[in-house]
Parts: structure tokens; C-alpha cells; sequence
């Protein structure tokens, strides 16, 4: 399987993440990018190519461009106000607030954010551009024929929405690269998101649309992020009644529940005939992970990339969340090899 790498990724390299009350080093770091590279070479999995650039208009088929203007620059205003520490909001359009966007950037960060623990800073808008010309590239190689290909994205993506970025995303990388698949002539495209959280900016994208199946299996957000988003009651609005699939899982689930929720998932791809996947691959679902509860172990991720390929579909993974920064690539790389087992 080819993998699509860029060096820029190295440029989304922040100082804090909000945790626990304190400002930590980040736990979405460059060495998560590194390691997945290093296991890719190591298994021998295929080709490792450089993206092509494919501008904004890819992304601006997905994201608002106010939105991606804010993240262009949103960097360089608040550096230009002088404050020591990275961009971060203090402030949300919460209940019964206005939703007008301000002018000065302390208020816009408030308004385009989802979370806050994802400060932005030099650098990352690049990186997040980066990010997308690597699914695209990646997404570019079915249309050649390809039967699978590997986004080694970095920064992720799936909770980056129309209009709202954090999770650690800014550009939602999946969802730019099913309606690539889209607009490239794939009449039904999937996206199966097994990040152990929930993708809510892939949701929000496609929520209306009866083109894009989105089907997810994540920690319940009863019980985890992003909290506000992700119930199996959120099935798709408009054209889009029934083309989202949500499947939220407790605190403490083991593989063989997981793998149930799966099959169900792939259930609903079958059905759906869709022309292509696009996989939000997140390994946070592992037992070791430092911010997540589900039990998977190293060899399950080998078991159900085998059971994503018994789909038939050509297929796009691209890398989303997983913090347990040692077993980061044996375990991305099990699924993709998984995957080739079939
Ligand atoms: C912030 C947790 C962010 C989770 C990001 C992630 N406290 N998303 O892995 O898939
Ligand atoms: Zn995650």
C-alpha cells in the first residue's frame, strides 16, 4: 500500500495543550507522525511519496472561507498583539449569546473554536495544509487505480467542521477527501471514522447529504469528548435522514463489543454501495491509550483492518488521533496490513 508523507507536518509543533488544568506538552506531537513513518519503512508496506499541492479549492468545497481565512492568519494577529503565550479562546458563543463574529482575534478564536486545548500557533496553518494535500494525494491514487492508500496525516482532522476547528484539527482532512472522491466522479462515498472519539466535523459536513454515508463507533459522549456530539439519536437531517450512523460505545469496552459495532457499521457501507472509503483512522481505541477507555490490543487492529478490506472498496486511510506515542505505528500499520491481507 502507498503511503503519502509530508515533512511539513513538523510545522504544527505547539508548546501547550490545556489538560487537566494546566498547560502540558501536547499529546497530538510531531514524534506520533515520525513513528508511523518509522513502522511503515520497517514492514515494508509499499511506496512513501511526497504530496502534490492542490490549493484551497479542495478545502473550500468542504470548509467556510471566513473560516479558513481566520485559520490563515489567525497565528500572525494574535503574535501581533503581543501576547507571550500560544492563541487561545477565553471566550464562547455559548446559550442565548450573540452569534456575530467579532473583529479582534481574541474574539474570533472564541468563535471558530469546537474545544480548547488545541492552541494555535506559527505553523499550523501550513502543517493543516499540508495535512490536506496529503489525504488529497492519497484520495488522487484510487482514481489511478490504486486499491488502497495510506494519508499519513498530521495535524488530524475529523473534529474540524464547516466552521470550527480543535480536537487538535483545523482542516478536516477525511471529509476533504470524500468529496474529492466526489467531485472526482464518485457517485456514493463512505466515511467510517474508528477514532475512539467522535468525528463531529466529518458529521457536520456531510450531515445533509444523502452522498456521504458517515459511520462512526466512538467513546459515548455521555462520557467523552467532544461531549456534544455523537449520539446514536443524530442520524442525518434532510437528504441526509439515515446517511449517518452513529455508534457510541461505554467506558471499558474490549474488542469483541467493539467488533460488533463494526460489523454493524460495515453492514450499513455494504448496503449503502457506496464507490469508495475513506477511513478516519484514529488508534486511541488501544488499551494503552492515555486519554481514551476502550481495551483494544496491538493484534485486533490487524483483525479489523482485515474486516474493513472484506468491504471490497478502494479505500483511503487517513491517520487521525492516538497518543500512545510507542505503539502508535505498530498499531496504524497493523490495520493497514490487515487490510492487505484480503
Ligand atoms: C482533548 C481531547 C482531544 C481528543 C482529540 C482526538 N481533551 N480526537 O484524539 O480524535
Ligand atoms: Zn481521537
Amino acid at each position: 500500500m502507498l503511503t503519502v508523507f509530508s515533512d511539513d507536518h513538523l510545522l504544527r509543533d505547539a508548546r501547550t495543550e490545556l489538560h487537566g488544568g494546566e498547560l502540558v506538552p501536547p499529546y497530538e506531537c510531531p514524534q506520533r507522525a515520525r513513528i508511523v513513518l518509522e513502522r511503515v519503512q520497517a514492514v515494508g508496506l509499499g511506496a512513501v511519496i511526497r504530496p502534490a499541492r492542490h490549493g484551497l479549492a479542495p478545502v473550500l468545497r468542504v470548509h467556510d472561507p471566513d473560516f479558513v481565512d481566520f485559520l490563515s492568519t489567525a497565528a500572525a494577529e494574535w503574535a501581533a498583539t503581543g501576547a507571550r503565550g500560544e492563541a487561545i479562546p477565553d471566550c464562547f458563543p455559548a446559550r442565548r449569546m450573540t452569534q456575530r463574529r467579532p473583529t479582534t482575534i481574541a474574539g474570533r478564536l472564541g468563535y471558530y473554536a469546537m474545544a480548547l486545548e488545541t492552541s494555535i500557533t506559527p505553523g499550523t496553518w501550513e502543517a493543516a495544509c499540508a495535512a490536506a494535500d496529503v489525504a488529497l494525494t492519497a484520495a488522487g491514487r484510487l482514481k489511478r487505480g490504486e486499491r488502497a492508500a495510506f494519508a499519513l496525516c498530521r495535524p488530524p482532522g475529523h473534529h474540524a467542521a464547516r466552521d470550527l476547528y480543535g480536537g487538535y484539527c483545523f482542516l478536516n482532512n477525511a471529509a476533504i477527501a470524500a468529496q474529492y472522491l466526489r467531485d472526482q466522479g464518485a457517485e456514493r462515498v463512505a466515511v467510517l471514522d474508528v477514532d475512539f472519539h467522535h468525528g463531529n466535523g466529518t458529521q457536520d459536513i456531510f450531515y445533509d447529504r444523502a452522498d456521504v454515508l458517515f459511520v462512526s463507533i466512538h467513546g459515548d459522549p455521555a462520557d467523552a469528548f467532544p461531549y456534544f456530539s455523537g449520539y446514536a439519536d443524530e442520524t442525518g437531517s434532510g437528504a441526509g435522514e439515515g446517511r449517518t450512523l452513529n455508534l457510541p460505545l461505554p467506558p471499558g469496552t474490549s474488542f469483541q463489543a467493539w467488533r460488533a459495532a463494526l460489523e454493524t457499521g460495515l453492514a450499513r457501507i455494504r448496503a449503502f454501495a457506496a464507490d469508495a472509503l475513506v477511513v478516519s483512522l484514529g488508534v486511541d481505541t488501544f488499551a494503552g491509550d492515555p486519554i481514551s477507555f476502550f481495551k483494544l490490543e496491538s493484534d485486533d487492529f490487524t483483525s479489523y483492518g482485515r474486516l474493513i478490506a472484506g468491504c471490497g472498496l478502494p479505500t483511503v486511510f487517513v491517520l487521525e488521533g492516538g497518543y500512545a506515542v510507542e505503539d502508535i505505528g505498530v498499531n496504524v500499520v497493523n490495520v493497514l496490513t490487515g487490510f492487505e491481507q484480503r
